[in-house]
């Protein structure tokens, strides 16, 4: 039996209704942390700090007075709405996420509760509505970060030991609230919101707050849709409830991480890794070199490989304090964008194909046209990819996405069959389309 929650799921499975089914055929979406951090860059009186750039108050040990200095400072002179959404277009995202309000407290819209905000930087100007408007209008969809944990804010506190502390975060609660309702209201194009820094105790003895919150924001913008980190419930379990039912719309643990590849569990839930290129940076950070950076190929992969698990990727990029981004990011931009522009079909509206994952990379189905892709990774000395299908298809077809040519095949026994590759050398991975057939024979 199912444990009795009051503060639960507001629903079980996944939601069918138009937008979430254009959340999950966006599939690819660019994820930008921009902040006060973004202005030292992980460099504090001429010492680099390795940590993640946006945790550089902590990991140097800076007081909040100076910290939050850095608001007089902040002015991105050259940031350009238009610019920005025509690179994510050009990378082919379909979806972006801004951080509004990261854990340093510094809101980049201007807030009527709070002072530490744009509006008292010398940039002054709702940078925001630009950026919303500017993605908006090139039909890419719109969702905020918001970190509930919040290192200016005096009613933030992470445990409620005292009676005191209790008072506070009844303030802070109200304060996030507003906040939130604000932002709906502010840009209404908005889709969604994409909440952190929920880990605290503060927040899992407030389950009943954040099922709240949950209901009251969806009432306000129907269709609304928000992470699994929103939410806890009656016991403080978070992310998925008591009965290990998932809470809010998506799965959002999958940070910096992916799922086993063969593990088709998770194609039971909507779900989203987001990712960094280096390995834990998510604000601008002067020197990358401190870590592996990954390649575009590398995150091709991660793309595909949640395509093929009925999740999203979601790419960080890290723009400096003047609104530019590196140069990295735009050549990994234009390269990813590249390749989209051949082999998109295999990722938008693109889900688990119900097909064994076989070495050489990953399959999805377009759940539109129902056909089925086998995107390429490791093409291997026989040049040879296997197929296993269930016993009543038989695959008619395998054509090549882009150059069109069809590819031979050769079947083994009634469920494997393999595509077979002209021996060269591939420098890039590549997309296969299979039209598949129903076997007469075993009907
Ligand atoms: O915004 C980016 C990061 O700055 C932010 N999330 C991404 C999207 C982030 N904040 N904190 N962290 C990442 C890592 C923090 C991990 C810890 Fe914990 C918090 C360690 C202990 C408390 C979470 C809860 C992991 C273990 C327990």
């Amino acid at each position: 039996g199912k444990i009795k929650l009051d503060y639960g799921p507001l629903y079980h499975g996944k939601r069918q209704d138009p937008a979430m089914k254009k959340w999950r055929e966006n599939r690819f979406g660019q994820f930008i942390h921009w902040g006060l951090y973004s202005i030292p860059g992980g460099v504090w009186e001429g010492k680099t700090y390795g940590y993640a750039a946006e945790f550089l108050k902590a990991s140097a040990g800076i007081s909040t007075e100076r910290w939050n200095g850095l608001k007089d400072e902040f002015n991105p002179t050259e940031f350009n709405g238009k610019e920005w959404a025509s690179m994510a277009k050009a990378m082919g995202a379909k979806y972006v996420c801004l951080t509004t309000k990261h854990h340093e407290g510094f809101c980049l819209w201007p807030s009527k509760y709070t002072e530490f905000d744009i509006e008292n930087t010398p940039y002054q100007k709702d940078l925001m509505k630009e950026f919303v408007d500017a993605y908006s209008e090139a039909g890419i969809d719109v969702y905020l970060y918001y970190s509930v944990l919040d290192w200016y804010h005096p009613d933030w506190r992470t445990k409620l030991k005292t009676m005191d502390d209790v008072e506070a975060f009844e303030r802070f609660k109200t304060f996030t609230q507003n906040q939130l309702v604000e932002l709906l209201e502010r840009y209404p194009q908005v889709k969604g919101l994409w909440f952190d820094g929920t880990w605290d105790q503060c927040w899992k003895d407030n389950g009943k707050f954040s099922y709240e919150l949950e209901v009251l924001l969806k009432e306000k913008r129907p269709g609304l849709i928000v992470n699994s980190r929103l939410r806890a419930d009656d016991f403080g379990k978070r992310h998925r409830d008591s009965n290990g039912d998932l809470m809010g719309d998506f799965e959002s643990g999958y940070e910096r991480r992916l799922p086993d590849p063969r593990d088709t569990s998770v194609t039971k839930n909507d779900w989203e890794c987001c990712m960094t290129i280096p390995e834990n940076q998510w604000g601008y950070h002067k020197d990358w070199t401190l870590t592996h950076q990954k390649n575009t190929n590398e995150l091709l992969e991660m793309l595909a490989q949640c395509s093929s698990q009925g999740g999203n990727f979601l790419l960080n990029f890290g723009p400096n304090g003047k609104g530019v981004f590196r140069a990295e990011e735009k050549r990994i931009a234009r390269e990813i964008g590249e390749w989209m522009k051949t082999n998109s079909a295999a990722i938008y509206g693109s889900d688990y194909a119900g097909l064994k994952k076989q070495d050489w990379g990953y399959f999805t189905k377009n759940t539109k046209s129902g056909e089925v892709y086998m995107i390429v990774f490791n093409v291997p000395i026989s040049y040879q990819l296997r197929v296993e299908l269930p016993k009543h298809q038989t695959i008619s077809k395998a054509n090549m996405v882009g150059i069109g040519q069809e590819l031979q095949l050769e079947k083994f026994d009634s469920n494997e069959t393999f595509v077979l590759l002209p021996p060269k050398s591939y420098t890039s991975p590549f997309v296969i389309r299979l039209e598949l057939k129903a076997n007469k024979k075993s009907q």
